[in-house]
């Protein structure tokens, strides 16, 4: 058993979205399977649950078309909620796919007035995720891509794209709210093809942004899956690139339809290194949880606490796999070779180059060395299944 105890608290970071929690278990295939749930509801269940925040878009909170009154009292109903318990906005991010105006894009519509419409709304959620003190907003392009690609040419998309992107960046700098943006990449789905579809994507195109230093990266697990990629590697990009503001964690069967599966329940080994390399390079966002119930679930809340239980059965391994002999001796043997060279391209002089040059190395005895990665990932693997 883990020696620590499993019970989630507030430091532990976690959040999750108030629409998984609303998720009802629709499909494309059928209907409803279980009861609605307020946002308030949402945000109490978490609270009481030591979760530290919770995440939304503006329509999970305030329903389309509201007036000004019924939204400046969801405002102060989540607000009493938040003082009453402590928990924490921490993320919010607009509904741009939902109502059919973005039937062929938000910020990549070909019509103006579409991108305009898709940049005020944007502004009043990011006036909403301020007033609730959200410092991270996220946008997700579910709409921003093509299934017809004489439709539109993807540099002029890109162009829309970041033009707005510019726009809402100067205007929270003009508000003064302290809040950075986070982009999140997602191959496809809805769309046929969706623009920035990776975290490679999403970080060139950071750096075309006038204000690069306010936009990071919040990846998906789900989203990285469904390209076929590995999240161990996509987060870690984010995280070297110092890019990595939030995180989604959730589980997805590679290259399939978007399962939004809780942590841990596919891959737990893929789990495993995604919460050690938060662990070890001290990542200090929220822990995000975005997925949904099953569809067979009646309600979502066994759903939330095991996802934070598995997460904190993890950390758990993490520090074992830290301590732990064999797995460590390992490692020292399979990093110890020539460490006199270690370092030596950091700096580049004419001297080094030479000195390179002229190095004598004999590849046949470099690949004579024995990796012994088949005892290494058999200790992974019993340090998970709790053998050793
Ligand atoms: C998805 C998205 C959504 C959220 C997004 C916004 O289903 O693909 O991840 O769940 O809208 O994460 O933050
Ligand atoms: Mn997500």
């Amino acid at each position: 058993m883990p020696s620590q105890d499993l019970a989630p608290t507030r430091d532990d970071k976690f959040a999750f979205g108030v629409w998984c929690l609303q998720n009802r278990g629709r499909d494309p295939f059928g209907d409803a399977t279980r009861a609605e749930i307020s946002a308030l509801d949402c945000i109490r269940g978490l609270a009481q649950r030591n979760c530290y925040g919770f995440e939304f878009h503006d329509n999970d909170i305030i329903p389309f078309g509201a007036s000004a009154k019924q939204r400046d009292e969801v405002v102060r109903d989540i607000q009493k909620v938040m003082a009453d318990t402590g928990i924490k906005c921490t993320m919010g991010t607009t509904n741009t796919f939902h109502h059919p105006v973005f039937k062929d894009g938000a910020f990549t519509s070909t019509d103006p007035a579409v991108r305009l419409y898709t940049t005020q709304k944007v502004m009043n959620c990011i006036d909403l995720a301020a007033e609730l003190g959200a410092e991270v907003f996220v946008f997700w392009g579910g709409r921003e891509g093509v299934e017809v690609d004489a439709s539109k040419d993807p540099v002029s998309a890109s162009g829309w794209l970041r033009d707005s992107l510019n726009f809402l960046c100067e205007y929270v700098l003009a508000q003064g709210y302290s809040m950075k943006f986070s982009m999140e990449p997602k191959p496809n789905e809805p769309r046929g093809d969706l623009y920035l579809p990776t975290v490679g994507s999403v970080l060139a195109f950071i750096q075309t942004l006038r204000h690069p230093e306010m936009v990071g990266i919040n990846p998906e697990t789900a989203h990285i899956k469904m390209a076929g990629l590995n999240p161990y590697h996509e987060f870690a990009q984010a995280l070297d690139a110092g890019k990595l503001l939030d995180v989604h964690l959730n589980g997805q069967k590679p290259l399939r339809f978007d399962q939004d599966l809780t942590f841990g329940s596919d891959d737990l080994k893929e789990a495993f290194y995604t919460a050690k390399l938060l662990i070890d390079h001290r990542y200090e966002g929220t822990i995000g949880f975005d997925a949904h119930p099953y569809r067979t679930e009646s309600d979502c809340w066994d759903f939330v606490d095991r996802s934070m239980r598995t997460y904190k059965i993890l950390q758990e391994k993490v520090r074992r796999y830290n301590e732990c002999r064999p797995i460590q001796d390992l490692l020292r043997e399979i990093h110890g070779a020539n460490t006199h060279l270690k370092g030596f391209t950091a700096r580049f002089s004419r001297e080094a180059a030479q000195k390179l040059k002229d190095m004598s190395f004999d590849p046949v005895a470099l690949a004579s060395r024995k990796l012994s990665y088949e005892r290494l990932d058999q200790l992974v693997t019993e340090l998970l299944l709790g053998v050793i």
